[in-house]
């Protein structure tokens, strides 16, 4: 299948992230999705393309307004007081206190995030927008007849939701691509998250809506960021009742227990008929993570994309999370390319 790269990514690198106590590198840096390009040319998945500019509108469909300004301009308030380093939230808005927005740049970072371990630097806005464009170039080509197609891009966007940002992510980029296919289309869509960590940006986008099936197999938020959404007992409210799915399983989860939740997602989207899948491909979910804490090896990435494959779905593959960096290539390569063996 075909990969969209959006090269505009590295202008979005952060110096560190509060993790564990300490400032420490990003762990969502660069050389991510360099590597997953090295490895998508040497092993010869098929071409690489560059993204076409979709403008404002399709972000406009699923953010805030208000937080989009704030995305655009934050690094400009930031840095005219603060100088070069990245800009960090250290405070949040939360039980008890005011939800109403502070004109300081320091508190509209916390008023728009959930985390302190989500750098926003000089570019970040810029590679933000690439990274839509690259989705929605990617998305074009399922909705032009191929059958997959790929959207290598960062920063990740699954834990963004309609005004927050964190978890490394801005944009939401599945969701804006699913949203992108209901407007188009009049179709309904399957968004199936496989990231180690629970998408939840994508669930609270979509979670009064029926038009949208959200699933997601991730570390028990009881023990695992994000910590406050992803329980199995989330299932979507109003019309949404039932169009959304979260299977939380425990560190050391097994390759065998985490197939059993995706034959459980596979039976409710096969009950769905949606007219496009979106996969939010984390690769996290491999045992040799440096955040994470399942057991997946790399074959059990080509069983993914099989098991994927099965759907017979018209198919758009998202990048999101995947920190072992000398290995997030083949192991991405591994689901798409065992994607494109079983639909050939
Ligand atoms: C897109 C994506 O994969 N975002 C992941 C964001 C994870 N952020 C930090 C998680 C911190 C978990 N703390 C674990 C402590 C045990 N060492
Ligand atoms: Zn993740």
């Amino acid at each position: 299948m075909e990969t969209i790269f959006a090269q505009k990514h590295t202008l979005h690198a952060g110096t560190a992230e509060l993790y564990d106590g300490r400032l420490v590198d990003c762990f969502e840096k660069p050389e991510r999705v360099e590597l997953i390009l090295k490895h998508i040319r040497q092993s010869g998945l098929g071409p690489v393309g560059a993204p076409e500019a979709h403008g404002l509108d399709p972000l406009r469909r699923v953010h805030a307004v208000d937080y989009l300004e704030f995305l655009e301009t934050a690094w400009a308030d930031w840095s005219a007081l603060r100088g070069e380093g990245d800009a960090l939230p250290t405070s949040w808005p939360v039980r008890s206190f005011s939800q109403q927005r502070p004109a300081a740049i320091d508190g509209r970072l916390g008023f728009y995030s959930m985390d302190a371990a989500t750098p926003i630097t000089s570019g970040t806005w810029e590679a933000a927008l690439g990274a839509v464009d690259a989705t929605l170039t990617a998305l074009d080509q399922v909705q032009a007849g191929a059958r997959g197609a790929y959207a290598l891009v960062r920063p990740p966007g699954h834990h963004a939701s309609r005004d927050v940002y964190g978890g490394y992510c801005f944009l939401n980029n599945a969701a804006i691509a699913a949203q992108r296919f209901v407007d188009e289309t009049g179709g309904c869509v399957a968004i199936l998250d496989v990231d180690y960590h629970h998408g939840n940006g994508t669930q609270s986008i979509f979670y009064d809506r029926s038009d949208v099936l959200f699933l997601s197999i991730h570390g028990d938020p009881n023990q695992e960021f994000p910590y406050y959404l992803g329980y199995a007992t989330e299932q979507g409210e109003g019309a949404g009742e039932g169009f959304n799915r979260n299977f939380p399983l425990p560190w050391g989860t097994t390759p065998a227990r985490w197939f059993e939740a995706l034959r459980a997602a596979h039976r409710h989207i096969e009950a769905y008929q949606p007219d496009l899948l979106i996969v939010s491909l984390g690769v996290d979910t491999f045992r040799g993570d440096p955040i994470s804490h399942f057991l997946l090896d790399h074959d059990d990435f080509a069983r993914m994309g099989q098991a994927i494959a099965g759907l017979a779905l018209p198919t758009l593959f998202v990048q999101e999370g995947g920190y072992a960096v000398e290995e997030i290539g083949v192991n991405v390569v591994q689901v798409l390319g065992a994607f494109d063996a079983q639909v050939s």
